[in-house]
């Protein structure tokens, strides 16, 4: 059964594959299981028929035969359980694999997500630039910490897995901010994970759907 994925129909980030539909692409590239895409308007996004499958409006979501799910945390470790290659098949490896999904999602891109949310939303307030080195500080501090464990790993815990999509994915966000070259060994993680053949197909076909918009 081949799933579904839904994406911008015109992605705000222009084709720099920041949008979360990046992961879910990537992790299916990765374990090499075809899917279709399913563009959507922001309109389309809070329509019925949309939040029923993903309650708060956004995507990606995934559908595959009877099961509709949003999230990618959920969808990023609904494929590495259907697939081999993206989580390991030790338990314990398997949980640390999984440890370090949650630890991307709930340590490291919060602030991430809170300091890009400030440069593209809150750039004319005027406590804006004074509130700015706050916000740095914070991603700071989160990226020492994953430079620290890091070293000079390839990957988070052994192996490429799942959750080297979520964090690479996450550190990219920070792309033009110069934070991540602060840490040399996080910017050779990040370079890493975007040479992969699969990164690079699910980067290049969500850059298509911005061509196509923009020149169609
Ligand atoms: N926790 C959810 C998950 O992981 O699936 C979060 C999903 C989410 O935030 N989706 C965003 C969305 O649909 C798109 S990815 N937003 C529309 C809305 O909430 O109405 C976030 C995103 C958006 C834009 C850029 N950009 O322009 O660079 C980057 C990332």
């Amino acid at each position: 059964m081949t799933p579904t994925i839904t994406a911008f129909a015109a992605s705000p980030d222009r084709g720099r594959g920041q949008a979360r539909d990046m992961r879910v692409r990537w992790a299916l590239e990765e374990v090499g299981q075809p899917y279709d895409v399913r563009l959507l308007s922001f309109a389309e996004m809070k329509e019925p028929a949309h939040l029923a499958l993903q309650p708060f409006g956004q995507i990606p979501t995934y559908e595959e035969g009877g099961l509709r799910l949003f999230e990618t945390g959920a969808i990023l470790l609904h494929i590495g359980q259907r697939h081999r290659g993206l989580l390991p098949e030790a338990v314990d490896a398997r949980a640390r694999a999984i440890a370090w999904m949650f630890a991307a999602l709930s340590t490291v891109e919060p602030p991430i997500v809170e300091r890009s949310g400030a440069t593209l939303m809150e750039r004319d307030q005027p406590w804006f630039e004074a509130r700015m080195p706050l916000l740095d500080e914070r991603v700071r501090v989160r990226l020492g910490q994953l430079a620290r464990h890091l070293g000079e790993a390839e990957w988070l815990d052994g192996d490429f897995s799942a959750a080297d999509i979520m964090m690479v994915t996450v550190l990219r966000r920070l792309n033009g901010s110069g934070l991540v070259e602060e840490h040399p060994n996080l910017a050779a993680y990040v370079a890493r994970g975007e040479a992969r053949p699969a990164y690079q197909r699910a980067f290049a076909d969500q850059l298509a759907v911005f061509t196509a918009a923009s020149t169609g």
